[in-house]
């Protein structure tokens, strides 16, 4: 402004009389107090990467602020109303969110306690959104993986169904450490399972052990549907997220989570049923420690689902379904007592990766064994082939 422009507003303010003076100051203190406000970022504590939706994908930003400090929040607090802060002088790399955001607790520490809001916060959404863009690293087409283990092939009324999921980095295992975090969602057919009794969790992993990542397994079911006023449509999935802290990338292959399903127990009574259970990825984000997308190659995948048989149905003795393992732990010899009806024809024990580790073929009724004296220590599965079906339970190899 030129010193002739500010000598005519100032003999235009001595012109005027006191009250207009006082209205004339409180408009300019008020236009500065919302300028000034408009600058400072408005927290949804939980939307950490401010897309307008509290998700497991808001995991990946606490991850990837994990250790940074700044300006606390004044009266912080993690319900999902908007909170001014103080901007950070740090951003997230690529979509360069404040990282006042990623602070979702407030406290002016980006760090494990952040995911509580996410978790008390899970699905509010809000429109003070920013939409924002992400490089895709360029890694000359090699891709990550992202697939189901499931531990058994067929299940029946009543069962409860073990999928892994099993992730590889993209170099694996020649190329440099490319992965920090990833997140997704595995959706699947609500019609022939138990309401309320799925679980899921994450595992510890290549991409790092659960006390050293940032992770959630948020499961939607009715009750979260009811909580939501969702309809039942929106039922039939799991939310994943688990992400380094470390701000160093990883790399290597195995199973990274897990989902338990249980199946209706009346299936047997619904005539002519036969089906298959649908496992699918959604939503998936992976990426390096710059926030960078990494591409990945998913796989669907399907189980069958079989009533069972007559004479099987209601089979609920001491072998449970079909048979009984012992000891368990077992060190050498693990012994399986089958049911009486039932003809074993192979039993595979599987390690927590999917992979077989001892198999045995069988042709009898009644007792078998299997020797796992040179198995390593830790949980595996159990699965045993009859004409009557495929039967799985977990088992642990200790000494
Ligand atoms: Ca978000
Ligand atoms: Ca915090």
């Amino acid at each position: 402004m030129r010193p002739l422009q500010i000598a005519h507003i100032a003999s235009f303010f001595h012109c005027l009389d006191r009250y207009r003076k006082q209205f004339l100051l409180t408009c300019i203190l008020t236009a500065l107090c919302t300028s000034a406000m408009s600058q400072q970022p408005l927290v949804y504590p939980g939307d950490a990467n401010k897309d307008g939706r509290c998700d497991n994908e808001d995991i990946l930003a606490i991850g990837l602020g994990h250790g940074q400090t700044g300006p606390q929040r004044v009266n912080p607090s993690i319900n999902w109303v908007p909170q001014i802060a103080t901007p950070w002088p740090v951003s997230l790399p690529q979509t360069g969110i404040n990282f006042s955001h990623v602070d979702c607790n407030g406290d002016g520490a980006i760090n494990d306690q952040d995911t509580t809001a996410v978790d008390e916060n899970y699905y509010e959404t809000h429109s003070n959104s920013q939409s924002t863009t992400r490089d895709t690293v360029n890694l000359n087409g090699k891709k990550a993986d992202l697939r189901f283990s499931p531990t058994t092939s067929t299940v029946q009324d009543g069962d409860t169904l073990t999928i892994d999921i099993f992730s590889e980095s993209p170099g694996y295992p020649n190329l440099p450490d490319t992965v920090y975090g990833m997140s997704f969602t595995v959706e699947y057919d609500t019609s022939v399972i138990k309401d309320k009794a799925t679980t899921a969790s994450v595992y510890d992993s290549w991409i790092g052990d659960t006390s050293q990542t940032v992770h959630t397994a948020q499961i939607v079911d009715s009750s979260m549907a009811q909580k939501k006023g969702w309809s039942n449509e929106e039922i039939g999935r799991a939310d994943y997220a688990i992400s380094r802290t470390d701000q160093n990338n990883t790399d290597g292959s195995g199973n990274i989570a897990t989902i338990s399903i249980v199946m209706e127990d009346d299936l047997h009574l619904i005539p002519n049923f036969d089906s298959l259970l649908v496992v699918r990825f959604s939503n998936i984000t992976v990426i390096t420690n710059e926030e960078k997308r990494i591409r990945v190659n998913s796989v669907n995948d399907t189980v069958n689902v079989q009533k069972k048989k007559t004479g099987i149905a209601g089979r609920t003795d001491e072998r449970g379904n079909g048979f009984r393992v012992y000891p368990n732990p077992a060190s050498e010899q693990l012994h399986i007592d089958m049911a009486h009806d039932i003809e074993a024809r192979q039993v595979e024990l599987y390690n927590r990766q999917g992979e077989l580790v001892q198999q045995r073929a069988v042709e009898q009724r009644g007792q078998l064994s299997l020797a796992v004296d040179d198995v390593p220590t830790g949980v595996y599965f159990l699965q045993i082939t009859s004409d009557e079906g495929v039967y799985s339970r977990q088992v642990m190899i200790g000494r």
